[in-house]
């Protein structure tokens, strides 16, 4: 065959294409042992997963990045990598990351993708939940609170609004967690959809179906989906969707066999999952601090081990509920600052018996890493540090509230004024004249969650959520009438997650709604850090006014401050450390504008609160800050300080002393 200026030699060309042939083979072969190297899948046959096409199954512990310092985050992947764990599980909890709508924060404290990057370069995979909904005894579990600016949002749903929200949110933190996919090149192995759905009351399969969609639109098609619920056929049934892989989660107490009974009746194949196999368990202020034995938690993570299940120990580290974050449950009780969990890990990382037991039992199924673990750290009793008055909230207002209050004929709900978390001040005046003591009430229990209540600055005694709806004050008509209302934390469980807080009905006074009130929204975060530019305090000369009979037992609410500094001459200062409250009775504490969280020695079980050392500074004095609510230590008359003091050993576990307040009423959700 030959053409003008072209003389086909065919051997030639059948020499060229088979070189073709075989580099295009080669290359697709090269190319499809580069996927087959990053593949994670069910193998249904085999009941188990597969990882790069080899059988595989995790056993990994829960860690909430937003529970441990950045500061201490290497140091707690590696001891759960020491204890012999493949993998860690997740959550993403959405309000810490978008706290106003639009507004994200990934940056320090809320880097999520360098904590995963920390935990894959420790070779640790990972096992996602990012919500939207996650529980986790956190603020609302995890929404963000301006989702309630819809009053009638039905959350968890496929409510229009609700669904918008979920969707922008989905669109923002789906996209960053792609890169990070087993078979891109990251740790994550499978995601969560949703959580313990089945208990929700919605059973809204639409809204399931529509998270499944937007996950695979985000992440693709290849990575494992599933879902988690309660090992009970009720709540599996409206937790579970096809395409989405169901697990169960149960603890010590369980019937193994009849657990895994329930997964399978979802799944016939695949692998066994307890997605949340419990060491421990939460807490209530005034409940006796949550316990569960090693020997039950060995034993029964032998028993899921020796079934061939994966499983993730929840919590394998608890951490603290710093600042505002926790939840609660209902009928109301709100979760301490301490999220312990009485997990392997400490909430301050400490080893403990259970981390030894633990590990013992993982290693006589699977190889665990050899070499040193790295050591509890080192905590320091820094002593007592005396703290003066500082001002009381009133006389504060215009540093807590510098662009003044709000007026409104009707109390405003913390979410009308667009306030979060924390502290709003309602004010209003006495219309009648109250010489004799004359019933406040909230008919509607509607004090979200508590109000120190006091007229021209004389406390008057506290309205609670849960116990107390009516409250004797006195005072002239015209008097000013307080109420500082504290938002104790999110319902974050059950039906009633759509948790408002504030004044969120009428107040009466003797029958008569109360009206034209001046509400204050409280920065308390900015006022703390600027606490050099309180100009003006009278430092504790104030006398405090004394209340009206059975009111006495209360200080109207203060700041108080005082400082110490890191001991020169000790190697290896600062170092952690645990405050404590003694005499003092329930408030919020920060240091160096660091807000630790809630103290409330006076209810228990927790007495101390996790100082972590990365927040405490050696070339200058430390600031505390103390805003205490109900009652301080300090008067004149006898002359008694109001002391802190640190020390070197946690107290959560204190008996709890149920205030004349306080009824333990019966549990409704849990
Ligand atoms: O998924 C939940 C966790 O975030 C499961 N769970 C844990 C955490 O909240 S209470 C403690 C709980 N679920 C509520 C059901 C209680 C019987």
């Amino acid at each position: 065959m030959e053409r003008k200026g072209w003389r086909v030699d065919m051997p030639g060309v059948v020499r060229i294409l088979s070189l073709l042939l075989v580099s295009l083979l080669l290359g697709t072969a090269r190319g499809l042992r580069n996927v087959s190297q990053k593949t994670f899948t069910i193998d249904y046959n085999r009941h188990c997963f597969l990882k790069d096409g080899q059988p595989f199954r995790y056993i990994s512990g829960s860690i909430h990045y937003f529970r441990v310092p950045r500061f201490y985050w290497k140091d707690r992947l590696l001891k759960m990598k020491m204890a012999g764990l493949n993998a860690i599980q997740i959550y993403v909890p959405w309000n810490f990351h978008e706290p106003q709508p639009g507004q994200y924060q990934f940056s320090e404290d809320h880097d999520v993708e360098y904590f995963l990057q920390l935990a894959h370069e420790l070779g640790l995979l990972v096992v996602l939940r990012p919500g939207p909904y996650i529980c986790a005894e956190w603020d609302m579990g995890g929404l963000p609170a301006w989702l309630l600016e819809k009053e009638n949002i039905v959350l968890r749903s496929s409510d229009p609004d609700y669904l918008a929200a979920v969707d922008k949110w989905l669109g923002v933190i789906l996209p960053k967690m792609k890169p990070l996919l087993y078979q891109n090149g990251g740790p994550i192995i499978t995601v969560q959809v949703e959580n313990e759905y089945g208990s929700y009351f919605a059973c809204d399969y639409d809204y399931l179906r529509f998270l499944q969609t937007r996950f695979r639109y985000h992440l693709g098609n290849e990575v494992t989906l599933f879902t988690t619920d309660g090992s009970n056929e009720k709540l599996v049934q409206c937790g579970a969707l096809q395409g989405l892989y169901a697990t169960v989660d149960f603890g010590p107490g369980a019937n193994i066999t009849d657990a895994f009974l329930i997964q399978r009746k979802y799944e016939p194949k695949g692998p066994l999952i307890n997605s949340e196999f419990y060491t421990g368990w939460l807490d209530h202020w005034g409940q006796p601090h949550s316990t569960v034995k090693t020997e039950a938690v060995a034993s029964s993570l032998q028993e899921i081990l020796a079934h061939g299940a994966n499983v993730n120990l929840y919590m394998f580290i608890g951490g603290t509920n710093f600042a505002y974050w926790n939840g609660a449950n209902t009928p109301y009780q709100p979760q301490p600052t301490s999220y312990d969990y009485d997990a392997p890990l400490s909430e301050a990382g400490d080893l403990t018996e259970k981390y030894f037991a633990v590990r013992d039992v993982i290693r006589k199924f699977e190889k665990v890493p050899e070499g040193p673990i790295p050591p509890s750290t080192p905590k320091f009793a820094y002593g007592k540090v005396a703290l003066k008055k500082l001002k009381t909230v009133e006389e504060s207002l215009n540093i807590l509230c510098p662009n003044g209050p709000i007026k409104s004929v009707y109390p405003l709900t913390f979410i009308q004024v667009k306030q979060y978390f924390g502290f709003v001040l309602y004010r209003t005046t006495l219309p009648e004249d109250c010489s004799n003591p004359t019933p406040l009430s909230s008919p509607f229990s509607g004090v979200h969650d508590r109000a120190y209540v006091s007229v021209d600055g004389v406390p008057q005694g506290i309205l609670d959520r849960s116990n107390v709806i009516t409250l004797n004050i006195t005072g002239k008509a015209g008097a000013t009438l307080d109420l500082l209302v504290e938002n104790m934390g999110r319902v974050n469980y059950g039906h009633f997650i759509n948790d408002y807080k504030g004044l969120i009905s009428n107040l009466t006074l003797n029958s008569t709604i109360l009206t034209d009130w001046m509400i204050f929204p409280l920065d308390t975060e900015s006022a703390v850090c600027h606490l050099g530019g309180w100009h003006g305090s009278d430092h504790g000369s104030r006398h405090d006014k004394a209340g009206p009979l059975g009111a006495s037992n209360y200080t109207v609410p203060a700041f108080y401050v005082g400082n110490f500094s890191i001991p020169s001459g000790i190697p290896d200062l600062p170092q952690d450390t645990f405050i404590q409250f003694p005499g003092w009775t329930k408030g919020q504490v920060w240091i160096n504008g660091f807000n630790l969280g809630r103290y409330w020695p006076a209810r228990g079980p927790q007495m101390t609160l996790f100082v972590p050392r990365h927040i405490l500074v050696t070339s200058a004095p430390n600031t505390i800050a103390v805003l205490e609510l109900e009652r301080a230590p300090c008067s004149d008359s006898p002359p008694e300080p109001c002391t802190v003091e640190f020390v070197d050993k946690p107290v959560i576990s204190a008996a709890v002393a149920y205030s004349p307040l306080f009824q333990d009423l019966p549990d409704q959700d849990l």
